[in-house]
């Protein structure tokens, strides 16, 4: 039924999927072997192994296929290939595995997934690799980053026997194999099939450069996101698959398809772009689009772009006709106000008035609650972008403060948690120093390791709260940098951290000596007293600073407010 459709790279579409019965004896057999659970993005790869998706793969390459793929992006038998997929272990597992020996792959949770047949193992040359697949040695590459800092020291390459997919809970109905997506083509007649690859949720000039695509080369499309991984920071998949969605009713009835594909991505640009034209093939499409940069990472520190914005048109170009999958090129499509629509970049005469939102300015405007004009997104779309990008005003943020014993924290952190509560609209949680100690962390005590310990629950606890919408308020003393930091970076994934040094001397702090600790510390009766007998790093990135010398708690309180309105968490009626 699906023989007219294109064929896969490599001839045959693979399955590695065995049998109920030869899985029965795999999983038996495994009884002696050893066992590596396999990372996120290991299971990625793995997914496309067993579906054919990396057709004609057959497993993690042996050492065989890997080096030429790196130098020359071909396979030992010459088939075009430009990624090294390659299963890395540590080297006192890679110390039990030899050619004929097997290892059992299983997932995070320990459940079987294959057996991998041993070929090979072998210590790669990392930074090699990372210059001949990426161009690059720079770690800011996010694959070279995982290469280098990452992924494992060995490489072990072998067949593998699939005895489960590994199991996905989301979107089950989106996520289609390659054997589905083709017998679906084919029961829809489609017979020329042109993809679309993204990362990113998809505004208006992705629809436009989508249609004119289909258009030219009159086929249907395919919208193919990647759902595995990304690169850090972007948009989560949930509400990416929420907003393709809301897009596809505005397609043409009966032309447009949305499938999600478990890809880890490497941010290859021409190598990747490639890739992804050999993946889509593999799913049974015979085009794909090839846009600016990409699949590229956008550029490193300093500013310098690691793939020129058209090198993975080039490299597509001079493999296109040997992969069988024809590329459709195109520009970057730029919205043209005075006639309401959107055209190419080289399209455009000069001195035209174009418009356009960069995805910078989206997230800032999210952020603020502003408008996002129906000429840059379709209004289902920014509905959707709005539900996990929801404004300031209404995220959640954990306001962290650091100071030493008898500063004034506690008494401040009460305050605000009242005037929180009166403001309304945002559940609060107060976790004070004394009170984790009590409830979280009753057997700790106060060495350099336990106040860490305590201050990374106390993080842990507040990036929850922050992410689910709420407020946190910790007031623990946090005398060290570098936890406040990883609290910090925690939190401020699901919102916002703000971190108040209450600055109050110890001359003041020992003054007040309101539970006569200072007292004990100076006597020798509590040891290791912060500010008396053990350190208290001074916070250089604090946002509020407050001395409580000479200020009421009320108006430490209204400080700390006063920042949270400036920098939008708390709007003109509170919430
Ligand atoms: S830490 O370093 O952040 O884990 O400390 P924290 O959990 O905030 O606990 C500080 C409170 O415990 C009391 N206490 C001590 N503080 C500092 N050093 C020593 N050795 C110590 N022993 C007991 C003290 O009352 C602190 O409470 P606050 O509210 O800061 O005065």
């Amino acid at each position: 039924m699906t023989d007219h459709l294109i064929q896969p790279h490599g001839g045959t579409l693979v399955d590695l999927i065995v049998t109920p019965d030869r899985a029965a004896d795999l999983r038996e057999a495994s009884r002696d072997w050893p066992s590596w659970d396999l990372t996120e993005r290991q299971i990625c790869d793995f997914e496309l192994l067993m579906n054919g998706g990396f057709s004609p793969l057959s497993g993690f390459m042996t050492r065989a296929d890997y080096e030429p793929v790196v130098k020359g992006m071909r396979l030992a038998d010459g088939t075009l290939w430009p990624i090294a997929i390659t299963l890395d272990v540590p080297e006192k597992l890679a110390e039990t595995l030899e050619t004929g020996s097997h290892l059992a792959l299983r997932d995070p949770e320990g459940v079987m997934l294959a057996a991998l047949h041993v070929e090979d193992v072998w210590q790669p040359d990392k930074a090699s690799e990372a210059k001949q697949v990426f161009g690059t040695a720079n770690k800011e590459h996010p694959a070279v980053g995982y290469l280098v800092s990452q992924a494992h020291s060995h490489y072990v390459g072998g067949r593998v026997e699939g005895i489960d997919p590994p199991v996905h809970y989301d979107y089950r109905r989106l996520r289609r194999t390659p054997a589905e997506t083709r017998q679906e083509f084919a029961k829809l007649g489609w017979r020329k099939v042109v993809a679309f690859q993204t990362r990113n949720p998809m505004h208006r000039a992705h629809q436009e450069l989508t249609l004119r695509a289909a258009k030219e080369v009159q086929a249907n499309l395919l919208i193919h996101p990647v759902v595995g991984m990304t690169k850090p920071g972007d948009v989560d998949h949930y509400t990416r698959v929420r907003c393709y969605q809301a897009l596809l009713p505005h397609y043409p009835r009966n032309t447009a398809m949305l499938s999600l594909l478990p890809l880890a991505m490497r941010l290859g640009g021409p190598r990747e772009a490639i890739w992804h034209a050999i993946i889509r093939k593999n799913y049974g499409c015979t085009h794909l689009i090839v846009g600016r940069d990409h699949a590229g990472p956008g550029s490193d520190s300093s500013g310098t772009p690691f793939y020129g914005p058209y090198d993975a048109q080039e490299l597509m170009e001079q493999h296109e006709e040997e992969l069988g999958v024809a590329m459709v090129p195109f520009k970057m499509m730029v919205y043209l106000p005075d006639e309401d629509r959107y055209v190419p970049m080289d399209e455009v005469e000069k001195g035209t008035k174009t418009l356009n939102i960069s995805g910078t300015e989206l997230r800032e405007r999210l952020q603020d609650g502003r408008d996002i004009p129906g000429w840059f997104t379709f209004p289902e779309v920014v509905t959707e972008l709005r539900k996990t990008h929801p404004p300031r005003h209404r995220q959640g943020f954990t306001v962290f403060f650091t100071g030493l014993s008898g500063s004034g924290k506690s008494t401040i952190a009460n305050v605000l948690l009242v005037k929180f509560l009166e403001m309304g609209g945002r559940p609060v949680t107060l976790l004070d120093g004394d009170l984790v100690r009590k409830n979280l962390s009753s057997e700790l005590g106060f060495s350099k390791e336990h106040r860490d310990i305590n201050i990374r629950r106390i993080g842990f606890v507040a990036s929850e709260i922050t992410k689910n919408g709420g407020i946190a308020i910790c007031a623990p003393i946090a005398p060290y940098d570098n936890i406040r930091k990883e609290n910090r970076a925690l939190i401020e994934q699901g919102g916002g951290h703000i971190l108040v040094h209450v600055a109050t001397p110890l001359e003041v702090c020992e003054q007040r000596d309101r539970k006569g600790l200072y007292a004990k510390a100076r006597a020798g009766i509590i040891k290791e007293f912060t500010g008396i007998s053990d350190p208290y790093e001074e916070p250089a990135d604090a946002e509020v600073a407050i001395d409580t010398t000479s200020v009421t708690p009320e108006e430490a309180a209204q400080q700390i407010i006063l920042y949270l309105e400036k920098e939008g968490f708390v709007g003109a009626n509170g919430g």
